[in-house]
């Protein structure tokens, strides 16, 4: 009798055990398999094509929510227009999918439609950025990266090295290329500059949209490059600015690097994603990289399949990440109470 209950109790114990880890939302390592009973539909609405993170992600989105996986994804390229991604939208509706992902291009101007799909009865998963809305139930889920984190981590990395070198703030002037307006990514990361301007006195001497694109990058640097002579440092909210940023230094005759007490000009940026950003970060012409993860198909895929089960996920899903150098000397960074490792590329 006694055995038994204890038999019983380690039972009901184990699988207290299995439902608390079941509903823990994404796990970083969730793989492919799935644990679907029925084909589900999903309508993917991604905000465009602009960068090597953006179809990195795409690629990791259509990879998790295969036909093997038991899926039937839609995808629709936003082509970088908001009122497209409304279109999109509003066609999963009329399709009626089981699950809408959005992929939103700016935070703002998502309440009517998503409250469309409320209405119908379709959860919406929102991915990477995130969407300002007046009523957070619209929304299911959001999973994606600490863009606050990222910028200050990059600016802390800045203040530790140019410090370890005896530059003053004051003789830190930064230009600062930023990514698509109104954006999640570019609010986030623009805060930790324009914290870190406030709190170090650096001289900021321009900001211009770069659209986190390579093009615009380049156009952005060439214009900062006509009006300032003391340029030292260029905040680049992300890779493909950076190579563009780099290409206008170099075609004016000046050279990149860490090392802005002999003339050169330090590159920062965010993404280290693109094959050629991390060949730059090893040769010292990016000087550091907030890694930002773009990896999310798996992660989505994981969310869907506990909505699936009939279990709740977080409502908000942060990705760790990591800040890439190859510069030896700065092993870490210290944001508010914080100390972060910096993984050194060689
Ligand atoms: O950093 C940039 C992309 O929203 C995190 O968008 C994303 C950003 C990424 O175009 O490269």
């Amino acid at each position: 009798m006694r055995k038994s209950v204890q038999l019983t109790s380690a039972i009901l114990l184990l699988a207290v055990l299995l439902t608390a880890c079941r509903s823990s939302s994404v796990s970083e390592s969730s793989t492919s398999a799935s644990s679907l009973e029925k084909t589900v539909t999903v309508g993917f609405s991604q905000l465009g094509a602009e960068s090597d993170w953006r179809s990195t992600n795409t690629e990791s989105m259509q990879t998790a929510l295969s036909r093997e996986n038991g899926y039937n994804l839609i995808y629709k390229n936003g082509q970088q227009k908001q009122a497209n991604q409304v279109t999109a939208l509003r066609m999963f509706i009329q399709q009626d999918v089981d699950y809408i992902v959005l992929a939103p291009e700016t935070e703002t101007g998502w309440d009517f439609v998503l409250k469309e799909a409320q209405e119908a009865g379709i959860p919406v998963i929102i991915v990477d950025r995130r969407v300002d809305v007046e009523d957070p139930s619209l929304y299911t889920c959001w999973v994606g990266s600490d863009f606050d984190l990222e910028g200050r981590k990059v600016a802390a990395w800045i203040h530790e090295y140019t410090q370890s070198k005896g530059i003053e703030g004051q003789d830190i002037h930064i230009v600062h290329i930023q990514g698509t307006e109104g954006s999640t990514a570019q609010i986030g990361r623009t805060r930790g500059l324009t914290n870190a301007v406030r709190m170090y006195g650096w001289d900021l001497l321009a900001q211009g949209d770069g659209d986190f694109t390579e093009v615009r990058g380049r156009e952005v640097m060439a214009s900062f490059l006509r009006q300032y002579d003391n340029i030292n440092v260029v905040y680049c909210e992300n890779d493909n600015e950076a190579i563009g940023a780099i290409a206008a230094i170099e075609a004016a005759g000046k050279k990149v690097g860490p090392d802005i007490a002999n003339g050169e000009i330090m590159v920062v940026s965010f993404d280290g994603i693109n094959a050629d950003a991390m060949q730059y970060l090893k040769e010292g012409k990016i000087s550091c990289i907030a890694e930002c993860n773009p990896h999310h198909g798996p992660r989505v895929q994981a969310l869907i399949e506990t909505l699936e089960r009939g279990e709740t996920p977080d409502k908000y899903n942060y990705v760790q990440e990591t800040l890439f150098s190859s510069v030896q000397e700065i092993k870490s960074v210290t944001v508010g109470d914080e100390s972060y490792e910096v993984t050194i590329v060689k």
